[in-house]
């Protein structure tokens, strides 16, 4: 009798223990970055700056997650697990901006604030999207850094990441506009591949680009693991000097192709300080003190302040560029 009130005594300890579940999160808000694929050096940076922001804001349980591959499919499984575990805010940023929106909305109807970053969801199935800088900025950028490596004119190619990326596209789609413009009119745009921002993949379309193109000078890769790609493609191939390479790309992967020859200059904006941003904003977001209504100020620690501008948008700082004089110590951050 004695062991039997004993037992149950325990049983009801565990059973209380099972339903409160693990302290250390019982009373924290629930934040899951989910990026377009795991492995990525671009997603690392960001999730150190998650990382800080979530340390910083005291209150905060950071999830690191994404698909192997950066395909929608893959990510709406992932979102679907994350719907199921009732985390309180997604920051996503999007496989596809459009084939997103019916798991976010689905998110939004359990309570979850929804906010994307980096590449967007469609503005129905989230409440605001932070870019790391002006999109049209970006594309003049490039369509500079092109001019530039290729003294001004010749055929250029672009190697994205995927074809449904909503950044690139949107980079691609101003790229295209600065081209139009008459100071880059000796420069021609003869294709535009996708390497999937995988490494494998992005390098047999980099070597596809060289290959049928013979005259090509310059391929544009405005994302960090296609740049890496084409930048080794053109060292292989033994065309430095001959066809360059520009794009977004990250200082640390970037110096050895600085080096070698094969990039003289590439942009990007800082991962760390955009993933920082982005779960200040997820916080806030939880809080009701982010709507992404247009002029309003969400403060975020030590990046300040951001402003929504129209469609729940808002953009960081300017790209920066990298170079043979500066590439090494930025190497040491991201
Ligand atoms: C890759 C990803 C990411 C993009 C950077 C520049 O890492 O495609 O979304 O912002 O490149």
């Amino acid at each position: 009798m004695k062991l039997t009130k004993r037992f149950i005594a325990i049983a009801a300890t565990a059973l209380f223990v099972l339903q409160a579940g693990p302290a250390f999160s019982a009373d924290k808000i629930k934040i899951a970055m989910v990026v377009k694929s795991l492995g990525n050096g671009f997603f690392d940076a960001a999730h150190e700056g998650g990382k800080e922001a979530a340390k910083e804001l005291g209150d905060v349980d950071l999830i690191y997650t994404g698909p192997t591959s950066a395909t929608a499919e893959a990510q709406i499984e992932v979102i679907n697990s994350l719907v199921s575990q009732k985390v309180d805010a997604l920051v996503i940023s999007a496989n596809d901006k459009d084939a997103l929106v019916p798991i976010a909305k689905r998110a939004a109807q359990r309570g979850i604030k929804v906010i994307s970053f980096d590449s967007g969801i469609a503005p129905a199935g989230r409440i605001l999207q932070l870019n790391p800088s002006n999109s049209a900025l970006i594309g003049a950028k490039l369509a500079e850094m092109a001019a530039e490596a290729s003294g001004g004119s010749g055929d250029i190619a672009v190697l994205s990441a995927t074809a449904q990326a909503t950044n690139q596209n949107i980079w691609i789609g101003e790229l295209k506009k600065a081209l139009a413009k008459p100071e880059f009119s000796k420069l021609k745009l003869v294709a535009t591949v996708y390497g999937d921002d995988q490494s494998d993949k992005s390098y047999r379309e980099a070597l596809g680009l060289l290959r049928s193109n013979p005259s090509l000078k310059v391929i544009i890769a405005p994302t960090t693991v296609g740049i890496v790609a084409a930048a080794k493609a053109v060292v292989d191939e033994k065309l430095v000097g001959k066809v360059f390479v520009t794009g977004l790309g990250l200082p640390s992967e970037m110096v050895g192709h600085v080096k070698s020859g094969a990039v003289k200059s590439f942009a990007i904006w800082n991962p760390i300080d955009l993933g920082y941003t982005a779960t200040y904003l997820a916080h806030a977001a939880v809080k009701g003190t982010a709507t992404g209504k247009e002029g309003e100020q969400i403060p975020v620690g030590r990046m300040g302040k951001v402003t929504m501008e129209a469609n729940g948008e808002a953009a960081m700082a300017p790209p920066f560029t990298y170079n043979a004089g500066n590439v090494e110590k930025f190497a040491k951050i991201f």
